[in-house]
């Protein structure tokens, strides 16, 4: 047995010190030393030895195993090292070898320019507010007080789902929602995407962008809006712009006009963006027409407000001197790149 014990070391440990790697390593362990290895097989035989042998036998066992666990730990240390080496070798990192390019993403321009108009609104106390883009035939023209015949309901200049439902024109249906669910006083903008069934050319487009904003409290007069709209323009355009007032018509306020800003290029003096008048028409205002105030459970009588409105897309085209409406719709980033 001392014999078949020594046999076994010798071949152990020859195997050991031919392992490779850690796995051929732990195959030699669990083949010898494991619970049904060979040392265990060749122990289990003990029972036929005499009183006198089978302490002698388990010293030499005893022995033989250290011997056998002395050269798993130092083949391990050396295949570990073999290994680490190895794998340096193969994962050589040339240093000299030109980076990947990391590419940052930006901001598209309509994306940037809404994020302005929103925070000067915020910072002038304004809540932003969203809302559906499909909406009823209701809050996108009745409330507004736009009367049955008025042309922009007609089906060539709105995309109708359904009799009593439509692609929204403007972002004011979600206004007159806030109007119907809050108490005055309200400060409200709302922005998003539009609809109107136009053919798409370098000035128009089937989909737009707009922010509205209103404000409802009891004393709001046309002096608040000129304030409001004056910080708006100095904020967006520049600190030296001014503002005037044309007369306009809209369903939805009453008096209204269209607002021109001096032109931010060139400050008044007439350049190619303004076409030489020094002013550009930059969006359209009026107090909010007492039939709409009633339509949201609102008493014209207590209360008044202001309104207004802008189109963000063609504002960006302005600011940025993009002269077709389209190539902010085709999501190319050479074009995207530029801003
Ligand atoms: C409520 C009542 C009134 C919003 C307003 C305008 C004037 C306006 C146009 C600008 C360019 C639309 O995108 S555009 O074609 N808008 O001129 N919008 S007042 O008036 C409101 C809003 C909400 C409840």
């Amino acid at each position: 047995m001392e014999q078949r014990l020594k046999a076994l070391e010798e071949k152990a440990i020859a195997e050991i010190k031919k392992a490779d790697s850690t796995t051929d390593l732990e195959k030699a362990r669990v083949h010898y030393l494991g619970k049904k290895g060979e040392l265990t097989e060749i122990l289990r035989g003990m029972g036929s030895l005499s009183k006198e042998e089978r302490p002698i036998v388990g010293k030499v066992a005893n022995i033989v195993r250290a011997n056998i666990e002395n050269a798993l730990e130092e083949s391990k240390t050396s295949i570990k090292d073999k290994e680490l080496h190895r794998k340096l070798k193969a994962e050589t990192i040339d240093v000299t070898m030109p980076g990947k390019e990391v590419k940052v993403g930006k901001r598209h321009p309509l994306t940037q320019a809404m994020d302005d108009l929103k925070n000067i609104f915020i910072s002038m106390g304004f809540k932003v507010v969203e809302g559906p883009e499909v909406e009823t035939v209701y809050y996108n023209f009745d409330a507004l007080n736009a009367p049955k015949n008025h042309p922009s309901r007609d089906m060539s200049d709105t995309f109708y789902i359904n009799e009593n439902t439509v692609l929204r024109t403007q972002t004011s249906p979600m206004q007159v929602r806030v109007m119907e669910d809050e108490k005055p006083p309200i400060r409200i903008v709302s922005l998003g995407r539009c609809f109107r069934n136009d053919t798409p050319d370098a000035t128009h487009s089937p989909m737009f962008h707009q922010i509205e904003g209103l404000v409802v409290d009891k004393g709001i007069t046309m002096g608040d809006l000129k304030g409001t709209l004056e910080v708006f323009a100095k904020n967006f355009f520049g600190p030296d712009t001014k503002i005037k007032f044309r007369p306009h018509n809209f369903p939805f306020t009453e008096p209204s006009a269209e607002v021109d800003a001096t032109c931010f290029k060139c400050g008044g003096e007439g350049c190619s963006v303004c076409k030489g008048n020094g002013w550009i028409e930059v969006l359209g205002a009026g107090m909010v027409h007492p039939n709409v105030l009633r339509n949201c459970g609102i008493d014209p009588e207590v209360y008044s407000g202001f309104a207004f409105g802008m189109g963000i897309d063609r504002l960006t085209m302005q600011k940025y001197g993009i002269d077709d409406i389209r190539l902010l719709f085709e999501n190319d980033m050479r074009f995207i790149d530029q801003f």
